[in-house]
C-alpha cells in the first residue's frame, strides 16, 4: 500500500477518524534501557500525561529534559471495521518516534512538526484492547534540523539552558493529535490542486494501490471524470464565475473526489480556494493584484500546553490578529499544525510556511552538512505534500537566519562555510521549486553575506534588530541604519520584493518609561511604529511582520527574563501591550 500522501484524514461516507488522545501513561528513560527491557510489552511504572502536550510544562522534574521517554495507551477497534485499511496518524511527535502495537514494532519517524502515518492494519486485534506504545526522544543533535548544539561553533549570544542554537524552548512530547483512521483498501492517497483566476481547477489524484478506474470530481457546482491508470490520473474542472479566495473574502469550495468501480469505493472531501500567487518584478501578487503583508512571526507556544496543540489558543490568536487588522503570519520557526493551516484558510490569513531549518551553520564536517541537507529536503517534501492545497500558503520559507558569513557568532573564521551554505540552499530551494512550481520560495536572513545569498530566493526576507541588539536604546540612529540596510539590499539585488520579517524590542508588560527606554512598552511601541513608517516609504517592501505576536518560552539566560522572549506585542497569556494598540491604529487606518 502506498501512503505517500499526507492528506488530512477528513471523515466521509467511506472513512472514519477518531482522536485517541486524552490521558496516557508516561515514563522517562534517561539511560535508554527501555528497548532492552522490553517496555513495549507494558510500562511497569508510569505516571499519567495529557496527549497532546509538551511534557516540559506539565512535570517539574522534566522541565529541561529532552531525552527518551515512553508513552502508552489502550484502544479498541470495532469489529465492523475489519477489512478496512487502518492507520494511525500522528500530527507531530517531537522529535523522533518509534511505535509498537501490542508489542509489535509497526513503524517510526524522525523529524518534528509534521504528520506521519503508520499502517496498523495487520497488527490490530479486534477482540480486545490494543496496547499502543510510543517511544519519543528529542536529543539535541548536530545533524538534525534544527541542528543543536555545538557550542564551540555556534551558540546563541550568551550561555543558556537548555543549550540550543535557537531562541525558543526545545519543547518535547506528542505535540499534536493522534488519530485512528480507517479507509477502504483502494482509496485516494494524494491530491494536488492548482487553480487559475478563470476558475479552472486542475486535479492530480493518486490512489493507495495501482488501481485503474474512474474518479468523479466535483467543486462549486461543476463536475468532471478523471481516468485513473495504475494509481494515477489528472484532470480538471471549471467553476463558473469563481469567488476568489483572499483575506477580504476567504471563500472556500468543497472538492469531492470519488473513486467508482462503478459502485463507490472511496470518497475524499476537502476545502479548496481559487486563487493565484506570483512574484512579478518587485511586487507580490495575489489574484494578479499587489498585496501587502501585515502580520507577525509567531510561535506555537501556550501556557501549560507548551507546544502541544491548543485549538482554543489558535482561534484566539487569529481573533486578536483580526482585531489588529493583520492579514498574515509566518510559521516561524517550523511547520504549524494542520488545524492552524485549515483555520488560516477559513479566516483568510496569508501564510509564509517555514521549515524547521533555523540557525543552520556550515562550519561542520561535510558529512554532517550533507546529512542535514537530506533531512531538510525530506522535510520540504513532507511540508509541500501536507500544505500544497492550502490557499493560505503564499510563500515557502526553507530556513531562518542561516550562517551567511565566513565567521561564526563568536567571530571565529569558518573557511568554506559561505560556499557550503550557498550550495546547501541552492539544492533545497531548487528542490522546493520542483515540488511546487506554483509558489515563490524564500529563505529568511538577518544579514546577507555575499550577493549569492540574495540571489537564492524569489522574495528577500530580512530580520532587522537595530535599536535592540545594536544601536541599543537609540531609535533615531536605528532609523538611519534601517534605511541604509534597505538601500543596500536594493542596490545589491534590485528587482526583488522585500519583506521585513522580524523587528522588535523586548518589553516587560507593565514596564513604562518617559522618555522611552529599552524594556518599556513605550520603547517597543515606538520602535515598531518607526520600522513600519520607514518601510512604507519603499514601494518594493511588500510586508512588515513585527517580532513577535506574543511572548514565548525560551531557555533560561541573562537576556530572557522569566525564560521568556518578551518581544510579543501580546503577553504569553495574550494581553495586549501598548504596541498592540499602536499596530491596530496603523493597520486599521493606513492598511500598511
Ligand atoms: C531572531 C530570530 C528569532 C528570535 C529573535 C530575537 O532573529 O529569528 O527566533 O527570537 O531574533 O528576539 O532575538
Amino acid at each position: 500500500r502506498a501512503s505517500g500522501g499526507l492528506l488530512y484524514p477528513h471523515e466521509s461516507v467511506t472513512r472514519t477518524t477518531r482522536e485517541i488522545g486524552g490521558v496516557w501513561r508516561f515514563r522517562t528513560d534517561p539511560s535508554d534501557i527501555g528497548e532492552r527491557e522490553g517496555w513495549e510489552n507494558g510500562l511497569a511504572q508510569f505516571r499519567l500525561i495529557p496527549v497532546p502536550a509538551s511534557w516540559n510544562e506539565i512535570f517539574d522534574d522534566v522541565r529541561n529534559y529532552t531525552g527518551t521517554a515512553w508513552y502508552e495507551t489502550y484502544l479498541n477497534v470495532a469489529r465492523s471495521l475489519k477489512g478496512q485499511r487502518i492507520v494511525l496518524r500522528f500530527g507531530s511527535v517531537q522529535y523522533a518516534a518509534k511505535v509498537w502495537l501490542n508489542g509489535k514494532a509497526v513503524g517510526g519517524h524522525v523529524g518534528g512538526h509534521l504528520p506521519f502515518v503508520i499502517d496498523i492494519t495487520d497488527a490490530v486485534l479486534f477482540d480486545g484492547p490494543n496496547r499502543l506504545t510510543v517511544q519519543v526522544e528529542n536529543k539535541l543533535l548536530l545533524e538534525r534540523s534544527p541542528a543543536v548544539p555545538d557550542t564551540g561553533r555556534f551558540a546563541m549570544t550568551v550561555t543558556h539552558y537548555p543549550q540550543t542554537t535557537y531562541d525558543f524552548f526545545p519543547f518535547t512530547g506528542i505535540h499534536r493529535p493522534v488519530l485512528l483512521c480507517t479507509m477502504p483498501e483502494v482509496c485516494v492517497d494524494d491530491i494536488t490542486v492548482v487553480t487559475t483566476l478563470s476558475g479552472r481547477v486542475t486535479i492530480d489524484v493518486a490512489t493507495s494501490t495501482t488501481w485503474t478506474g474512474k474518479a468523479k470530481v466535483s467543486a462549486g457546482g461543476s463536475t468532471a471524470t478523471i481516468a485513473i491508470r495504475d494509481g494515477r490520473g489528472s484532470g480538471s474542472l471549471s467553476i463558473a464565475n469563481p469567488r476568489l479566495w483572499s483575506p477580504e473574502d476567504p471563500h472556500l469550495y468543497t472538492l469531492s473526489v470519488r473513486l467508482e468501480d462503478p459502485a463507490l469505493l472511496d470518497e475524499y472531501r476537502m476545502k479548496i480556494g481559487v486563487r493565484t500567487v506570483a512574484v512579478d518584478g518587485d511586487r507580490l501578487l495575489l489574484n494578479g493584484k499587489p498585496v501587502f503583508l501585515r502580520g507577525f512571526g509567531k510561535h506555537e507556544d501556550f501556557p501549560v500546553h507548551g507546544r502541544g496543540l491548543d485549538v482554543a489558543s489558535i482561534v484566539r490568536d487569529f481573533e486578536l490578529m483580526k482585531w489588529l487588522g493583520a492579514n498574515s503570519f509566518r510559521t516561524s520557526h517550523y511547520p504549524y499544525s494542520d488545524e492552524a493551516m485549515m483555520l488560516a484558510d477559513e479566516l483568510g490569513f496569508l501564510v509564509i510556511d517555514e521549515s524547521s531549518g533555523v540557525s543552520l551553520v556550515f562550519a561542520d564536517p561535510p558529512a554532517t552538512i550533507e546529512a542535514r541537507r537530506l533531512r531538510l529536503e525530506d522535510e520540504m517534501r513532507a511540508l509541500v505534500s501536507r500544505d500544497k492545497n492550502h490557499p493560505c500558503v503564499i510563500l515557502w520559507s526553507v530556513a531562518n537566519e542561516p550562517q551567511t558569513k565566513p565567521f561564526n557568532t563568536h567571530n571565529v573564521e569558518t573557511p568554506g562555510a559561505v560556499e557550503a551554505g550557498v550550495r546547501f540552499f541552492k539544492s533545497v530551494i531548487g528542490l522546493t521549486r520542483t515540488l511546487d512550481p506554483t509558489r515563490p520560495v524564500t529563505l529568511v536572513g538577518h544579514d546577507y553575506g555575499p550577493d549569492e545569498w540574495l540571489e537564492l530566493g524569489d522574495v528577500i526576507c530580512a530580520n532587522k534588530y537595530g535599536g535592540w541588539y545594536y544601536l541599543v536604546g537609540q531609535l533615531d540612529k536605528a532609523r538611519g541604519a534601517l534605511v541604509g540596510a534597505i538601500n543596500d539590499i536594493r542596490k545589491r539585488m534590485p528587482g526583488k520584493p522585500v519583506i521585513i520579517t522580524e523587528f522588535g524590542a523586548d518589553a516587560v508588560a507593565g514596564m513604562h518609561a518617559q522618555p522611552a527606554e529599552m524594556w518599556s512598552e513605550e520603547y517597543q511601541s515606538e520602535m515598531i511604529e518607526m520600522y513600519i513608517e520607514v518601510a512604507k516609504t519603499f514601494p518594493f517592501i511588500v510586508g512588515t511582520h513585527p517580532w513577535a505576536f506574543a511572548d514565548f518560552r525560551t531557555s533560561q539566560s541573562v537576556t530572557r527574563v522569566g525564560a521568556l522572549n518578551h518581544k510579543g506585542v501580546f503577553t504569553r497569556d495574550r494581553r495586549p501591550k501598548l504596541a498592540a494598540h499602536t499596530l491596530r491604529r496603523l493597520w486599521k487606518t493606513a492598511g500598511r
